[in-house]
């Protein structure tokens, strides 16, 4: 970690130093909590483009570990908007706090929605207790897991007691996202059969609450049917994922929600499937990193594009390439390991 003070141009540019932004996050500034999690969306990739964000989750990761993490996915228009905004109404009248991730380009949070429901979520804009931010979804592939799952520990280590993550369950990509989480709530609508066929594909698996919102339309009884029946066959350890029903715009089926979540909770930490859960997805992540790392350092040292041409002109095999590639890396390193930037590198015995 760099001397106090130093922090890199990209928290400077805001006018503060890497200290003082991580301070003001942990005191839950709303204006240090947009700017942190700028930092993280802007600078992820790569290994000299990586330090501010290394740095940051530095400071702040020891206070993490409080928040009551909970994931909204579900298919475009179902209502995860709609719910997370009376989900935090309701964790707001406990006098919790609420952080809200929405990683949906279509999210009424982000300006994507009708008009009516805009003007609705405003109050919760102006509620001190609640920090609402939405993340983008454009960037390099992985990129968005990455940086999604960095800010959920921001909000956590700010002391949030809650943090929401809508996100839309569609790709690989949003998937991922909700491997931060430590309960997923999967929202889906009366009569989408073929939906169903998707949910099944992905999100099934990780899915611990399910419901069926906008009951008010036809349909509800039969895909709470079918929904049951497909858990009914489906793997599942101690915890039955309940099936609700809900109508978020009326308010409907919002407690019984919440309680559902609470439950989860509940048997999460009874059964020390929290911390499992939690260390599997740091693995995730420590995986994600050094891939990300490895592929970075190849590149500083043989060039990528420069081995995969060669490779190509030569006709190797992608084998051969990646070998080369990543021999270099570990040359590279017992060469010069106070080149790595850090203390680690002492370790590192020098080639003979
Ligand atoms: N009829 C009905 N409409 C709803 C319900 N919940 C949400 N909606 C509407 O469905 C539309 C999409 O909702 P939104 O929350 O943006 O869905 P998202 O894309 O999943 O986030 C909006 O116009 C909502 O007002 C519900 O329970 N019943
Ligand atoms: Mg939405």
């Amino acid at each position: 970690m760099s001397a106090a003070g130093q922090g890199p141009a990209a928290a400077r540019s805001a006018g503060w130093t890497l200290d003082e932004l991580a301070e003001r996050l942990l005191e839950r500034q709303p204006r240090a909590l947009g700017r942190g999690i700028s930092l993280l969306e802007n600078g992820g990739r790569g290994l000299a483009a990586a330090a501010p964000v290394r740095e940051l989750i530095g400071r702040i990761y020891p206070r993490t570990g409080r928040a009551r993490v909970v994931g909204v996915t579900g298919p475009p228009g179902a209502g995860k908007s709609t719910l997370v905004d009376r989900l935090a109404r309701r964790c707001r009248q406990r006098g919790d706090t609420v952080g809200i991730l929405a990683v949906d380009p279509t999210s009424p949070f982000t300006g994507g929605a009708l008009l009516g429901d805009r003007i609705r979520m405003q109050s919760l804009y102006t509620d001190p207790g609640v920090f609402i931010r939405s993340m983008a979804t454009r960037g390099a592939m992985g990129g968005l897991a990455r940086a999604s799952h960095d800010a959920v520990d921001l909000l956590d280590a700010a002391g949030f007691d809650w943090v929401l993550v809508e996100t839309v369950g569609v790709g690989q990509d949003e998937v991922d996202v909700v491997r931060s989480v430590d309960s997923v709530v999967m929202v889906t609508v009366p009569g989408l059969g073929d939906d169903i066929q998707a949910i099944k594909a992905g999100i099934l698996e990780i899915a611990d609450v399910f419901v069926i919102n906008k009951a008010d339309r036809e349909g509800v009884e039969r895909t709470w049917k079918d929904l049951q029946m497909m858990l009914s066959i489906g793997e599942h350890g101690a915890w039955l994922p309940p099936v609700l029903k809900a109508v978020a715009t009326r308010d409907e089926g919002i407690e019984g929600l919440l309680a559902e979540v609470e439950r989860h909770r509940e048997h999460l930490v009874a059964s020390g499937e929290l911390a499992a859960r939690r260390r599997w997805h740091l693995r995730l992540r420590v995986e994600t990193l050094l891939k990300e790392q490895v592929v970075a350092a190849a590149d500083q040292v043989l060039g990528l594009d420069r081995e995969v041409e060669r490779g190509f002109a030569a006709r190797l095999d992608p084998y051969e390439v990646a070998d080369r590639l990543f021999t270099g890396v570990v040359d590279a390193v017992r060469e010069c390991p106070e080149g790595r930037g850090d203390q680690r590198g002492e370790r590192v015995e020098r080639a003979p």
